[in-house]
Formats: structure tokens, sequence, C-alpha cells
């Protein structure tokens, strides 16, 4: 059923049926879906974090069906979703991390400087050839996609800026003891697919897994423990975290299209639009993408592409090392 349903919003061919697809923006409407409680009172820390709209105000939701799988709607300000996507195009895929760029297809300039590197292309061409070409980059622990391993030896530093944010979140849902340890940033140009799977490389597979969209919306497919179940699937707006726990951390699931309905705002940000500094995220950057004219390459290439920051623990509580 899985791969029948996979295969039917995949299909490039036909407009997809979004009459039985969860939309968070019309939660009443829908039965599979009811309204979480988050309990945010005590947390002192959390407006710590800038970018993120007042916790009071967020909305969060339960799947029916599919217990532990919990989505906040967009809890993040614009500066804030503008700064998540600027760190996922012009930092993250640098050096140390690791990226998918064939080394036949591109030279080491672009392999360890590709977001620069895309906006020196000469041609149209060329842009287009390199900008689609850019699908993920790893961090923390690197997941090895041929053997589905982590290896101690295969490591870069988790950046402090999305430790932190995890860190938020898990506390909010009450896994104080979560630790983000290792990342995949998925690129995903209009057009392009995650196929079903389910991430049982990580050792530690109790911790949730936390899983944050920008840009154009994902239909997301959420099923079971077997390829047999009927998954649900759920549109993925801009900002929306997702979090998966409990029994549905070991389920199937896929993004089989991406849907170009999102528009970014392109407009200069007020200066004092929210929070003060603090010392969680590159504050340089924070600002600067209220420039219009720095904001520019980042609007344009989100207009037809969507990111997925996929954050997981990899050791058990108390595990020093892996081998
Ligand atoms: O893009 C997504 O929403 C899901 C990504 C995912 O499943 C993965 O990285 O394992």
């Amino acid at each position: 059923m899985f791969k029948l349903i996979f295969k039917q919003f995949k299909a490039k061919s036909s407009t997809p049926d979004l009459n039985d697809v969860v939309n968070f923006d019309k939660p009443l409407k829908d039965d599979k879906i009811c309204e979480h409680r988050l309990n945010t009172c005590h947390k002192e820390d959390l407006q710590r974090i800038p970018g993120l709209k007042s916790p009071s105000t967020w909305r969060c939701y339960k799947l029916r069906n599919h217990p532990g799988i919990v989505v906040i709607r967009n809890p993040f300000t614009e500066r804030g979703l503008r700064y998540w996507i600027s760190r996922c195009l012009r930092d993250y895929p640098r050096p140390p991390n690791i990226v998918n760029l064939n080394e036949r297809l591109f030279d080491e300039t672009v392999r360890s400087d590709w977001w620069k590197e895309l906006q020196r292309c000469q041609s149209k061409e060329d842009f287009q050839r390199t900008k689609v070409a850019m699908r993920w980059t790893t961090f923390g622990y690197h997941h090895d996609w041929d053997t589905k391993h982590y290896d101690d030896r295969m490591q870069s530093p988790f950046p402090e800026d999305l430790s932190r944010l995890c860190r938020l979140f898990a506390s909010i849902l009450g896994y104080e003891e979560f630790k983000p340890e290792a990342a995949i940033v998925n690129y995903y140009p209009v057009g392009s697919s995650l196929s079903g799977h389910v991430d049982y490389s990580e050792p530690n597979q109790s911790a949730p897994l936390f899983s944050f969209s920008f840009g154009q919306t994902a239909i997301f497919l959420i099923g079971g423990k077997s390829l047999e179940e009927t998954p649900t699937a759920l549109l993925l707006q801009s900002g929306d975290v997702l979090i998966m726990s409990g029994e549905s951390r070991l389920c199937y699931h896929a993004v089989p299209r991406i849907l170009k309905d999102h528009k970014t705002l392109n407009s200069a940000l007020p200066k004092d639009e929210d929070d003060s500094g603090g010392d969680s995220l590159d504050m340089d950057l924070f600002e600067q993408v209220g420039n219009l004219h720095f904001w520019q390459p980042f609007s344009d290439y989100i207009a037809d592409s969507r990111i997925n920051i996929n954050v997981r623990q990899v050791l058990k509580p108390g595990q020093l090392l892996l081998n």
C-alpha cells in the first residue's frame, strides 16, 4: 500500500489529489488530527532563541492513527525562517561537513563552498546544474548511506545554534535528555522525492527525531512498521516541525512530492521585528537576512525548492563511543 500511494503522489503527469491530505491550516475539518497542548509555562529559557514566536501561541497537533507523531505548525518568525534557510544554504554545506556533490562532476572549489560558487555561475545552465545537484549535507555523526552505520571516526562538530534549537523543542516536548548528535540536511528541488524508508541506523532508537521543513511544501507520508500498512499523507509547510517519537520513530515515511505553492516574502524586515541578541545564533546573519539585497538569492532558491533538517540522537544514554 505504501509504495502504491507513494507512486500516485509522485506521478508527474497528474496534479495530486489533496482531498485526503492532512492540512494543518484546516485542523477543524480533519478528524485524522487532534490538537496537542504543550506545557510551556515552566520553561524559562524558551524565549532565549531569537526567531521563534512565543511558545504560548504555537499550534501543535497529533495524528490519531500514528501515535508518536507531533507537528508544530511553523513556530518561526519570518526572520527566523530566513536565518535557518540561509544557514542551510550558505554555511552547513561547507567542510568539515560532507556533501553529496560528486567529485567527477564538481571540482573542489564547488564541493567546498557550493553556495558561493553557485552565485558565481556564469550561465543559466551551469547555475541550474549546480543548484539541483546539491541533495544533502551531513554533520555531527555522518550518516554512511552505503553501510547505514555511524562511525566514531566520521564526525564533524554539530553547530551550536541547531543544537540549541533542537534541545529547546525537545525540552518543550518533555525530552530533557535529548542530545542532537547527527543531522542530515536534505535539499529538494521541485520534482525530487525521497522514497519510503525507516531510520534505523541510530543505536538509540528510542530518542525522538526532529525534522524541520523550510521553503516549498512537501507531501509527507507516514506509514506503519510494514509497507503493507496504508500511510497518512500530510502537508508539511515552511517552518513546520515534525517530531517522530515513540512508536512512530521506526515507521516507514517518505516525501513523494514537493508542491510549488509557497510564496516567499520578498521584502526587507524592520530592524526591531523581533528578539534581542543572545549568543545562541549567528547574530550577524540574523540581522543580515532582514536586508533584501542579502536575502534575495536565498529567496530565489527557495522559490522552487524545499529544505529539510533532520536531527537524531545516535548514542544511548550513558554511551560514550560507538565502537
Ligand atoms: O524531508 C523530510 O521531511 C524527511 C527526510 C527523511 O526522512 C530523512 O532524512 O530520513
